[in-house]
């Protein structure tokens, strides 16, 4: 069910809903006058989880559903107990020797309560630490089965799955908006055994051999000796490293176009980066590549909203998320597979499909559509099942099989084994969360944290005091299939083929593909970046790779760096540019995007009535955005001028033009430019209106708020819209949001 349709179907109340949700940081109902709630006092049961949130407690280790209710082995009865289920009277009070006294060793209580929470955190992942999840559903659209025997892929079925996103560089609390790299690992809950689909939103990786990534990593993760910068890849051991290891070149170059900061982890497409090997039921194979494209298009922030929002709320693309799904408005994509013959080479149109440095372009080999995923669940408990989910790309079900990718092969040991320290021992596929949807039988015994209680006293092979048990299974019950791919005889070598020698070619494609905007992004990305290095040596190595990829890139790049821009070392590569790589050219659905309203008390309140309902209708998130909290006439300014800023808005309505307060604070710095002269209007409302044009978001404005935009100097100019209706300048506007951004207003601004 469309999430978006039921906003439609309900103006009012979900509008109630999605503006209560977008206004967690005031408690109870905005503007109501909800009296203080006293501390109950009468035992009662825990609360249940709330209706969107998808505990995946109701299996056992083995698969099998409890039918007990969600969380129900989380916190059981009324009482405060010991961890041992011993009621206690108190747990404010350590037990002492007389209130003045020293506190008794024999404090049970005191010492469990403490020493648990002193052993609360557990390491954070090496790389992809700050991340979220959500629960949802993959549905199958059938087409696949010609190409791959996996179940989950028949058409119309439907397979649970916990998705994680996450940036790769940055600790648990880092700020989500950094130019980085995403994850986007899924993990679909098959009935023939779980599929790890452990993706990122760029198609390509670093390295080609899983042996350098310790490498890359410790060159892009803090420096070791002043741990510094976090989150992020501008300082010089990153830089150092990508310009001495050519391969690298590539994946940079994606992180430095409008990718490396999305706009929302509901915008971003996902790679399974590598070429799998697929087998269906006559045991034919292909080679494949997996993609997710994201229904509502693939958008990004620009540099400096990216930059604000690390500040501001740097929790931006976590909350984005949860209030998207808890809105009801379910993010979604669908699964694309690019299908290749499987030859003997391993290649296709000349590409090496081993190679994942590599693409091939879709107007080469089209992205064909297999099923559709919904995220619908929020976790129930942000640990226990986003922190404790373990994926690993060696996770397949009959029908999917790995090829000889050397990344891939190396990704096949480590991800079992970080688990192993992280999770803290060989049994973490007993996590609720990790658990297998089919049933288990796998003869593991013992170990740390062992939650099973198996039966029986053979968990060997073979055996005859389990009757035998567990059996091998074969084609007829849907065994796994190891391909068995001809291995050529060879001499045991520590290299490379020789195609994986080519590591330029492939970022002139990706250059040559995007447009002028997309371009001047990228050249400033990498001037800031590089700009941010200390060691002149690096910069200029990283300007001769740049002369390899393009020339106007890197004079452009050396133009910013004060540097001269050498010349090539090689010949430029003859490429075709790929369209399907530019994010722009196409007006996508407004479902989720969020529209600012400057009102004050003095607005017309009917107008505002109408935009908002006819902002609902277009599934979209009108914020009110008042010069106070609570009311604004009946209805609930979501955002005061001190709470609100334009990063989190798509697009800005302006309908009032408030004057500033007489006690107001003075407006907030922009980190760019000056702050807007002071006037008869509130200067943080010329801010907002400032940034948004800035960030080449749509602005509209009618009645008293046409003065407004006169007042920043902006009104007239592209994605502007003024008129005397509301509703029509909303109409212009909502137009405008299709395209993502006022486009052609960006190179005049420093988006
Ligand atoms: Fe990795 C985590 C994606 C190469 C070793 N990786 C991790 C996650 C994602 C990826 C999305 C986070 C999973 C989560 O949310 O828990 N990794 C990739 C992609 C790669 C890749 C798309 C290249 C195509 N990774 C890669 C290599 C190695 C690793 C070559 C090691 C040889 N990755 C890990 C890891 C992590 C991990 C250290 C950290 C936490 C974890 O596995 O569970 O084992």
């Amino acid at each position: 069910r469309n999430p978006a349709k039921v906003v439609k179907e309900a103006v009012e109340s979900a509008a109630e809903k999605v503006t209560d949700t977008l206004t967690s940081e005031v408690p109870g109902k905005p503007g109501s006058a909800e009296p203080t709630v006293p501390e109950p006092t009468t035992p009662q049961d825990p609360p249940p989880p709330k209706p969107e949130q998808g505990s995946p407690q109701t299996r056992t280790p083995t698969g099998a559903r409890t039918g007990a209710p969600a969380a129900a082995d989380g916190q059981q009865g009324a009482y405060l107990t010991t961890a041992h289920g011993a009621r206690l009277r108190d747990t404010d009070h350590s037990l002492k020797a007389g209130p003045r006294g020293p506190v008794l060793l024999q404090d049970h209580h005191l010492r469990e309560k403490l020493t648990h929470f002193d052993h609360e955190r557990i390491p954070e992942r090496v790389v992809h630490a700050r991340g979220a999840g959500a629960h949802g559903v993959f549905t199958a659209y059938g087409g696949a089965e010609a190409v791959t025997r996996a179940g989950f892929l028949r058409k119309g079925r439907t397979t649970d799955v916990f998705v994680r996103f996450s940036t790769v560089l940055g600790s648990r609390g880092s700020a989500d908006t950094v130019r980085d790299t995403r994850g986007f690992a899924t993990k679909f809950y098959t009935d023939e055994g779980t599929f790890d689909l452990v993706a990122n939103n760029m198609p390509v990786f670093f390295i080609q051999d899983a042996i350098k990534f310790p490498d890359i990593v410790h060159a892009a993760k803090p420096r070791p000796d002043r741990e510094i910068p976090q989150a992020q890849a501008a300082h010089d051991t990153f830089w150092d490293f990508v310009s001495l290891h050519t391969e690298a070149q590539h994946h940079v170059i994606w992180n430095m176009s409008d990718r490396g900061v999305p706009r929302s982890y509901r915008t971003m497409e996902g790679f399974g980066v590598h070429t799998f090997r697929l087998v269906n039921e006559a045991g034919e194979t292909v080679l494949a590549k997996f993609h997710w494209k994201p229904k509502l298009g693939v958008h990004s922030l620009v540099w400096e909203e990216a930059q604000m929002l690390a500040g501001i709320d740097p929790d931006f693309h976590r909350r984005d998320l949860y209030d998207a799904i808890e809105a009801g408005a379910f993010p979604e994509w669908e699964l694309g597979l690019q299908i290749f013959p499987d030859t003997p080479e391993e290649t296709f149109a000349g590409i090496d499909l081993l190679d994942p440095t590599k693409i091939v372009p879709e107007e080469l080999a089209p992205v064909q559509l297999v099923g559709s995923l919904t995220l619908n669940r929020t976790p129930t408990n942000f640990f226990a099942e986003a922190e404790q989910v373990a994926f690993h790309v060696g996770h397949l079900p009959p029908g999917i099989d790995v090829t000889n990718d050397p990344l891939l092969q190396g990704r096949l040991f480590s991800y079992v084994d970080t688990q192993l320290t992280r999770l803290g021992g060989p049994n973490f596929a007993q996590i609720p969360v990790n658990r297998p949807h089919a049933a288990v039988n796998d003869m593991r015994r013992d170990g740390f944290h062992q939650h099973a209680v198996h039966a029986g006293v053979a968990p060997y092979r073979p055996n005859s005091l389990d009757g035998g048990n567990p059996f091998p299974a074969g084609d007829a019950e849907n065994a796994f299939v190891d391909v068995p791919v001809r291995v050529a005889e060879a001499p045991k070598v520590r290299a490379s083929p020789a195609s994986f020698d080519d590591h330029f070619s492939q970022a002139r494609l990706f250059w040559l593909s995007m447009s002028p905007v997309e371009r001047e992004h990228i050249v400033r990305a990498y001037t800031f970046e590089l700009g941010r290095c200390y060691h002149q040596a690096i910069r200029e190595r990283q300007l001769q790779c740049l002369a390899n990829i393009d020339p106007v890139l890197c004079a452009q790049v050396a133009a910013g760096l004060g540097l001269p821009a050498p010349e090539p070392t090689m010949p430029l590569a003859d490429v075709t540019p790929s369209p399907a790589l530019s994010q722009l050219g196409r007006q996508w659905p407004t479902d989720g995007r969020m529209v600012g309203i400057v009102v004050d008390p003095d607005v017309d309140l009917d107008t505002v009535r109408d935009v908002r309902r006819a902002i609902f209708a277009a599934d979209m998130v009108p914020l009110l955005i008042a010069p106070h909290g609570g009311l604004i006439g009946d209805l609930p300014a979501q955002r005061s001028f001190a709470t609100g800023r334009s990063v989190e808005l798509d697009a800005l309505l302006v309908a009032a033009a408030p004057a500033p307060a007489p006690d107001a604070p003075p407006a907030p710095d922009s980190q760019v430019g000056a702050p807007p002269a002071a006037g008869p209007v509130d200067p943080r409302v010329l801010l907002m209106v400032e940034e948004c044009w800035r960030h080449a978001k749509a602005i509209g404005a009618w009645g008293s708020g046409v003065a407004v935009l006169e007042q920043a100097g902006v009104g007239g100019t592209p994605g502007v819209v003024t008129g005397d209706s509301g509703e029509d300048v909303f109409a212009g506007v909502h137009r405008l949001v299709a395209d993502h951004r006022a486009w052609d207003r960006l190179s005049a601004s420093v988006g």
